[in-house]
C-alpha cells in the first residue's frame, strides 16, 4: 500500500445476480491490474455465486482504495450484513431490470440505518431488458435512500455507449478495451433537455439538505457548480443523498467513473467511529498461518507490538500485519484508517473484539447477532468411527461462520446442523471436506414420532411433535402462505400485524415443515422470517409415508 494514511473502505452490497463480482473485477481492471480473479474459493466456483466476502486493496491514481465484495444470495446474506456494519461506504448494485429485489431493500436498509454514505450503481445496462428510468421508479417506491441522479445513461441495450455528467452538462464515452478512458463529447441534441431537467432536480434535492443552499437557489434560481458539489458531497457524507450511476460491469462501463466518483464524494475514513483501533470481524483457517482474524481499522494507524484488546481487557502481541488482496495476503508496516488487515498468532480474542496500540481506546460496539436459521440437517460423519473429527471439524467452521448452529436431538440421537438454507448447509459441508478433510452426510431429520399405549386392550397409538411455527411477512405474501399451511395440517392460532410487516402464528406437525425454508423463501421471493419451536406431541391417525409429504 501506498503511504497516504486514508484508505477509501467501499463495500459491494446487493442482491445476487446483480453484478457485484463483475463490478469488482471491473474496477480492479479500470485501477490497470490485469485479469484480477473475484471468487478464487472452489464452492464460489462450484455455485458460480460468491458465497464468502473477499477484500482488495489497490491504488487508484494515487490513493489507497479497499473493496469488499460481498454475497448476494439469501443463502450467504448474512455474511452482508456483518460487511455493511463494518465497512465505511457501500455501493449498492442494482440490475437495471426495474424488478425489485428483497435483497436491495434489505441492504437498502442498512446502510441506511448505519448512514453510511452511499452510490447506486444501476448495472447491466447493456442488456435489451434494461430500464433506467423503471429501476430508479422501483428504487424510490420500495427503498429509503434517495436517488441523487448525477449521470444519465446515453443509450440503451446494445446501444448504451456512455452517460451525461449532468453537473459538468458534458457527455463521457465508454472504452470496453481500457475500463479507465473516458472519451468527453457534447450533450446530444436530443437528451439536453433530459439532462437540464436532471440538473434542475439535483440542484433541488440537494439544496433541500442545507438550509444556506436554499436560500441560494431561492434567490439566484440556481446554485453555482462549486456550491451544488460541496453540497452533494455533504448530502452523500450524512447518508442524505445516494448518487446514481448507470454502466455495464461486464463490459467495465462505469467501472473508472465509480472509483473517481467515490474518491471525490466518499468522506475520508470513518467519521463515526469512536476507537482509534481495529475491530475483528470474521476468522479464516488457513493451511499455513493458522487462524486469520480479519479487522478492519476504524481511524488513526494502528502499528505492531502490544495491541490492547480493549473489549476484553486484555493483550495481544503482533509482529506482523497482513492485508489481504483477493487470493494472496501481502505483509504490510501498519494498518491505517479504513484498511481491512489480516493479523494471526492471537490469543483469546474473537470477532467483535476492538484492538488498539493504547489500551484507553474504546471498544466498539458488538457486531449484531447474524439472522436465525431457517434450514435444518441432520448431519453425520461419512465413517460413523470418526465422529470426533467431525465434532472438531463443526466447531472450527461455527468459529468462521457464526450463522452454522449445531444441536443434539436426544429423541433420536441425531446432530442437527441448521444455518441460513439448504445450500448454505451444503456449501458448509464442502467446505469442511475441502479444509479439515473431513467428509460429512447431510439428510433431513427424522421426525422423533412416539408410541404410547393406550385403552383395555391396551393399544398403541402415535404420537407425531407439532411446532409452533411464527412467520413474520409482507401483507402481500399472506394469502399465499397461509394457503401453504393448510396443505401441511397446519393450525392459524394468530395473524398480527407488526410494523410493517405481518405474523402469522401456526402450529404444524414437524413432519410438514422440514423444508419449509426453502419453501417460505419461494413463496415469499426471500422476503420472510421464521421462527419454528417445539410445542407438543399430537395424536396421529397414520404415520405419513414420505411421498406423502407436502415437499418444499
Ligand atoms: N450483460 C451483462 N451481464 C452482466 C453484467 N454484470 C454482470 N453480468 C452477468 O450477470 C451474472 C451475475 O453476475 P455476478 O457478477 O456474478 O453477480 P453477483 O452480484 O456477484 O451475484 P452473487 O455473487 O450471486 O451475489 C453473470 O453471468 C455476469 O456475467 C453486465 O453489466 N452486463
Ligand atoms: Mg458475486
Amino acid at each position: 500500500m501506498g503511504a497516504s494514511t486514508i484508505t477509501k473502505n467501499i463495500v459491494l452490497l446487493g442482491h445476487s445476480k446483480a453484478g457485484k463480482t463483475a463490478l469488482s473485477r471491473a474496477l480492479l481492471r479500470a485501477a490497470g491490474i490485469e485479469n484480477p480473479t473475484i471468487d478464487k474459493d472452489p464452492e464460489s466456483l462450484a455455485h458460480r455465486m460468491t458465497t464468502t466476502s473477499s477484500y482488495f486493496h489497490f491504488m487508484w491514481q494515487g490513493a489507497n482504495t479497499v473493496i469488499t465484495n460481498t454475497p448476494g444470495d439469501d443463502n450467504f446474506l448474512h455474511e452482508a450484513d456483518v460487511l455493511a456494519q463494518v465497512s465505511d461506504n457501500a455501493v449498492l448494485t442494482i440490475c437495471a431490470d426495474e424488478a425489485h429485489k428483497f435483497q436491495t431493500e434489505k441492504a437498502a436498509r442498512l446502510i441506511q440505518q448505519s448512514t453510511m454514505p452511499s452510490i447506486l450503481f444501476i448495472n447491466r445496462m447493456d442488456e435489451d431488458k434494461a430500464d433506467f428510468n423503471g429501476t430508479l421508479a422501483a428504487i424510490r417506491k420500495n427503498i429509503l435512500l434517495d436517488p441523487a441522479i448525477v449521470y444519465l445513461p446515453i443509450g440503451n441495450g446494445a446501444d448504451f455507449c456512455g452517460v451525461i455528467d449532468v453537473i459538468a452538462e458534458k457527455t463521457l464515452y465508454f472504452s470496453e478495451e481500457d475500463p479507465a478512458s473516458l472519451t468527453e463529447g457534447e450533450i446530444p441534441t436530443a437528451m439536453q433537455d433530459e439532462a437540464y431537467i436532471a440538473l434542475e432536480k439535483l440542484m433541488e434535492q440537494v439544496a433541500e439538505t442545507d438550509d444556506e443552499l436554499i436560500e441560494e437557489l431561492l434567490e439566484e434560481g440556481e446554485l453555482d457548480q462549486e456550491s451544488l458539489v460541496q453540497g452533494l458531497k455533504n448530502a452523500v457524507a450524512s447518508g442524505a443523498l445516494s448518487p446514481v450511476l448507470p454502466g455495464a460491469a461486464k463490459k467495465s462501463f462505469g467501472a473508472g467513473l465509480l472509483l473517481e466518483l467515490a474518491h471525490s464524494l466518499f468522506p475520508q475514513g470513518d467519521h463515526q467511529a469512536p476507537s482509534q483501533g481495529c475491530q475483528i470481524f470474521k476468522i479464516d483457517h488457513d493451511p499455513n498461518l493458522g487462524i486469520l482474524y480479519y479487522c478492519k481499522v476504524n481511524s488513526g494507524t494502528l502499528n505492531p507490538g502490544t495491541l490492547y484488546n480493549v473489549s476484553r481487557n486484555s493483550e495481544e502481541e503482533v509482529d506482523t500485519f497482513y492485508v489481504p488482496s483477493g487470493a494472496s495476503l501481502e505483509k504490510t508496516d501498519s494498518l491505517t484508517a479504513g484498511m481491512i488487515g489480516v493479523l494471526v498468532d492471537l490469543n483469546g480474542s474473537a470477532p467483535g473484539d476492538t484492538l488498539a496500540n493504547s489500551p484507553e481506546d474504546h471498544p466498539l460496539a458488538p457486531l449484531p447477532v447474524v439472522a436465525r436459521p431457517h434450514f435444518t440437517y441432520a448431519v453425520a460423519h461419512t465413517n460413523p468411527a470418526d465422529s470426533e473429527s467431525m465434532y472438531t471439524a463443526l466447531a472450527k467452521i461455527m468459529a468462521e461462520d457464526p450463522a452454522v448452529h449445531m444441536a443434539q436431538e436426544p429423541k433420536t440421537g441425531e446432530t442437527l446442523l441448521s444455518g441460513q438454507g439448504r445450500l448454505h448447509l451444503e456449501v458448509t459441508s464442502e467446505r469442511i471436506a475441502r479444509k479439515f478433510g473431513t467428509e460429512l452426510e447431510l439428510s433431513l431429520p427424522t421426525v422423533p414420532y412416539q408410541e404410547k399405549q393406550q385403552g383395555d386392550n391396551q393399544e398403541q397409538i402415535l404420537l407425531e411433535p407439532l411446532m409452533n411455527l411464527t412467520i413474520t411477512l409482507p401483507d402481500d405474501c399472506v394469502g399465499e402462505v397461509i394457503t401453504d399451511l393448510g396443505k401441511r395440517r397446519g393450525k392459524i392460532m394468530e395473524i398480527r400485524s407488526e410494523a410493517r410487516n405481518e405474523v402469522i402464528v401456526s402450529q404444524v406437525p414437524m413432519a410438514e415443515i422440514l423444508e419449509y425454508g426453502s419453501a417460505l423463501a419461494q413463496l415469499t421471493g426471500g422476503r420472510a422470517t421464521f421462527k419454528a419451536v417445539f410445542s407438543h406431541y399430537e395424536q396421529l391417525d397414520q404415520k405419513p409415508s414420505p411421498q406423502e409429504k407436502t415437499l418444499g
